[in-house]
């Protein structure tokens, strides 16, 4: 399993729901990887000692949807089976890409929960990972769509920045959004990291109540926020049950068990069916939205 980056959180849990499926499934080792800056140098570099290794199957998820391309063609030509899940690798380097839920409803939340936080006016603004993030990009562009609804049209995208997954930059960038805005009434941070550290920032800098920050979070690293005030709603999907049907999904690629072709269905233990839609993507359950009543009863889990 190959993450963007180590010290993430999510990719920690993702990794736990993998350990889960390797046990399960029984005679399975699961090497868990990622450079420490989340780059598609670091990942290449990676990938390039387990091809050597000849490990049997790689599940990624890519800090680049090209710059990875070359070297998981390498690995699938060695026959090492390639799944990217999370975020993805274009079509040429990989069998399919499991997304987490469908990119549309992700991005469609976000702006629902900035939107009902703020009542529908105001300046809003987006703090990512990094500028190449696959499944970011696509969010930011869903929810730039989004925004043309007639609905939202009392909301003002004003700003876009990166934080790259790190969570001192995300940190430096957020206080930048809200010095440079100072009637910002929203951040939407699509990532586990920014989200934290935008929370953290507002609360720095006694904005709590003036400023709300939303979007993919954590409920364990959270539920602070949420009773702080700086949160009122954020949505995820279960990142065990993500690592859990990336191993699970490999294995059975690896075992002949499915093809992983377009219109076919894989079989993924207590998780179910992934169904592999003709775009070679398959995605999982809704983001499930979470505020103060059920934040405490998730935080135990992720
Ligand atoms: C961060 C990573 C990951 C993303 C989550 C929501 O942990 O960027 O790729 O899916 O946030």
């Amino acid at each position: 399993m190959v993450v963007k980056n180590l010290g993430n959180g999510f990719f920690e849990a993702a990794r736990d729901g993998g350990q889960e499926a390797a046990k399960e499934i029984g005679g399975v080792e699961l090497i868990y990887t990622g450079p420490t800056k989340p780059t598609a140098e670091g990942q290449i570099e990676i990938i390039n000692s387990l091809i050597a290794q000849r490990v049997s199957a790689i599940v990624i998820s890519a800090n680049d949807p090209d710059a990875l391309v070359p070297i998981c063609k390498k690995a699938m030509a060695r026959g090492i089976t390639v799944l990217s899940f999370d975020s993805g690798i274009a079509g040429a380097g990989r069998l399919f890409q499991i997304n987490p839920s469908g990119p549309e409803l992700i991005g469609q939340k976000q702006i629902e929960m900035a939107s009902k936080t703020i009542g529908g006016k105001g300046e809003i603004a987006i703090l990512s990972a990094t500028a190449q993030a696959t499944n970011q990009n696509t969010w930011i562009a869903v929810m730039k769509k989004v925004l043309e609804k007639p609905e939202y049209k009392g909301l003002k995208l004003v700003d876009v920045v990166y934080g790259d997954d790190q969570s001192d930059k995300s940190y430096r960038e957020a206080i930048g959004l809200l010095r440079k805005h100072p009637d910002l009434k929203a951040i939407i941070a699509p990532t586990t990291v920014g989200i934290t550290a935008s929370a953290k920032a507002v609360t720095d800098q006694k904005l709590v109540g003036k400023v709300f920050v939303t979007g993919l979070g954590l409920p364990s690293e959270m539920a602070g926020h949420v009773h702080s005030g700086a949160v009122d709603t954020f949505a995820i999907w279960n990142p065990i049950d993500l690592g859990y049907t990336a191993v699970y999904a490999a294995h059975q690629i690896l075992t002949k068990k499915a093809t992983g072709k377009a219109g076919t269905t894989v079989s993924i233990g207590r998780v179910g069916k992934l169904t592999i839609a003709p775009n070679g993507e398959a995605a999982m359950a809704e983001p499930y939205v979470f505020d103060k009543s059920n934040v405490d009863k998730f935080a135990k889990m992720f």
